[in-house]
């Protein structure tokens, strides 16, 4: 899961609350160039201000990074219901937010004076399996809030879709931006409702919502929690640390996937998209795919004594079965200039370098 969040307290936005929806235009807040080596000119004061939810999920403290050098420490505020880390507190604003709480977000944004939301707060694939009520609860009615304060304040917003809003019915290789989506899944299902809901209200009210159906991403400094690509993480770990990895998934299982410079990048260049360029409002990104034989291979390059079994997990095997092999990204090409950096060989170096160093920095202190 990108960041767990709270239950306990009610639920406060069901049926009551401050749910003034009305048209907000929005004016766009980026008088900035679109470009990634865009220096910074203006003062802290001329930028967005960031709000990033479930910020200690496998994203969260990455993208804090990379929007904190774009638009200033003190204008990206991370936020979670649970306790940061020492060296994320200490590394910039960190707020508690619980986006079932509708009074406590509003409270949120107007203090802090918010332009942009990033919504990263999701319970992902497997977990959402197991626990069908919570991500019920956190991908639907917490999406249904941020919607809400998003419009009521005229806020820029970015949620993430997945591969995972696709299924087995979605042609699979590759998946183009417009098909059938009948995901199986209750994590899917929630993410076509959250493509279909901000588009809604994009439509209906002109919010500024933007989405980015992400593939698998691959972290070496943050874990991500219950997907079902997680085996592509976990991985680069074992390998490093023991050298034996069992693999839940079928060695053939190929995924789409993304190293998470490429995602944060993409991220932050469609955040800064003049709103004219973008002619669709959901956009596929692509960069590999692999299955975890050819990923084993590749890390053996390196790492020739790694040793993989599998034992296949029957639930995250059928959810893979019915994902994306590979996504159509065309438009995002076209609209707003995506192109990934990082393939399998480039991955698999980076992913090698950043945990042996952080190993030996944990040994050394
Ligand atoms: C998951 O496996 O659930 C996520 C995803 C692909 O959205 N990593």
């Amino acid at each position: 899961m990108l960041a767990m969040q709270s239950l306990r307290g009610a639920v406060k936005h069901a049926g009551s609350g401050p749910r003034l929806l009305f048209a907000v235009r929005h004016v766009s807040s980026s008088s900035q160039h679109f470009g990634r080596a865009r220096p910074l000119s203006c003062t802290d004061t001329d930028q967005p201000k960031v709000l990033i939810t479930g910020g200690l999920g496998q994203l969260g403290v990455g993208l804090a990074k990379l929007l904190r050098r774009r638009f200033g420490k003190n204008n990206v505020i991370l936020s979670d219901i649970r306790k940061p880390p020492n060296h994320v507190y200490h590394s910039g604003p960190f707020i508690f937010s619980d986006i079932l709480d509708y009074k406590n977000l509003r409270e949120i944004v107007v203090n802090n004076n918010i332009s942009w939301l990033v919504h990263y707060s999701a319970v992902l694939s497997a977990v959402g399996e197991s626990n069908v009520a919570l991500a019920k609860e956190v991908n639907i009615t917490g999406l249904h809030n941020i919607l809400d304060i998003a419009t009521e304040h005229g806020l820029r917003v970015f949620v993430p879709s997945t591969i995972g809003a696709f299924g087995p019915s979605s042609p699979r290789d590759p998946t183009p931006e417009l098909c059938v989506q009948r995901p199986r899944t209750i994590y899917g299902v929630s993410k076509v409702h959250a493509e279909l809901m901000g588009e809604y209200y994009h439509h209906r009210y002109a919010l500024d919502f933007r989405c980015l159906r992400y593939p698998g991403i691959i972290s070496a400094d943050s874990q991500p929690g219950g997907g079902t690509t997680d085996y592509a993480v976990q991985i680069f770990h074992s390998a490093v640390k023991t050298g034996d990895f069992e693999c839940n998934l079928r060695s053939d299982t190929r995924l789409p996937m993304m190293y998470i410079d490429d995602c944060l990048r993409a991220t932050l260049e469609i955040l800064e998209a003049p709103a004219e360029s973008l002619l669709s409002r959901t956009y596929n990104i692509n960069a590999m795919s692999f299955t975890p034989q050819d990923l084993t291979q590749e890390i053996q390059k390196a790492l020739p004594d790694l040793k993989v079994t599998y034992n296949v997990d029957p639930v995250r095997q059928a959810i893979a079965d019915g994902w994306p092999m590979a996504l159509e990204d065309s438009a995002a090409r076209r609209d707003w200039g995506w192109k990934h950096e990082y393939d399998l060989s480039e991955l698999v170096r980076t992913m090698l370098s950043h945990i042996a160093t952080s190993n030996q920095l944990a040994q050394a202190s």
